[in-house]
């Protein structure tokens, strides 16, 4: 299998987290996004909507958008329960992160580290809501260890990936220390370096 990524963005590395996790082997195929190159006409070929992360099956097969990507991966494995509601309630913070998590805490860091603007510079409405975010981890999070049942899954990689990465959006969890706590624990499950939050 390719993985074809920015090694940069957490949608890329919920991929090589899954994928090392679960010692899948790969070729890792670097795409530099700030040089377009996942809008050339090769890459539009793998994957029309030209983003990364892509994977590529031996078989010649692409498969696109990160959290299909790691519920494919993670199919059969501990990662993902056989249980038809188990799946549902990880499909839930799967969509969740997409729409209401990712768009906002992810593109903030976006244009922090990519684009080199301020905190002061971030998008009002984007801080806003990515702020709003990250409570409400903090709520889903309290009483528990992993956000779907009792073991580390598929939920917990596609939630820890920008979340472990938020200060670099300008983002402060001192405030959520349930969701500090679980960003520890999920490094520890994962086989993580914990990020330097400081
Ligand atoms: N919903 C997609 C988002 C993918 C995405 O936003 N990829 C960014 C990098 S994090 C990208 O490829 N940006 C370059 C571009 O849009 O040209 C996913 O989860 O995979």
């Amino acid at each position: 299998m390719k993985i074809y990524g920015d090694r940069g963005s957490g949608n890329c590395q919920k991929v090589s987290i899954t994928a090392d996790f679960l010692k899948i082997p790969y070729e890792w195929v670097d795409i530099d996004i700030m040089k377009n190159e996942s809008r050339t006409e090769a890459f539009l070929k793998k994957s029309p909507m030209g983003q990364v992360p892509v994977i590529e099956l031996d078989d010649g097969r692409c498969l696109a958008q990160s959290n299909a990507i790691i519920r494919y991966l993670a199919a059969g494995s501990a990662l993902l329960p056989v249980d038809p509601f188990a799946q549902a309630k990880i499909d839930e913070l799967l969509f969740w992160e997409q729409y209401s998590h990712e768009p906002y805490v992810a593109t903030s860091r976006y244009h922090m580290v990519y684009l080199g603007r301020t905190k002061e510079q971030r998008e009002p409405m984007r801080v806003e809501r990515a702020e709003k975010a990250l409570d409400l981890m903090e709520q889903l999070i309290k009483g528990k260890t992993w956000y779907v049942g009792d073991a580390v899954s598929v939920a917990d990689i596609a939630l820890v990936a920008y979340t472990r990465l938020a200060h670099e959006g300008g983002f402060d969890l001192a405030a959520r220390p349930e969701v500090k706590a679980w960003i520890a624990r999920a490094e520890k499950a994962l086989g993580l370096s914990p990020v330097n939050r400081h």
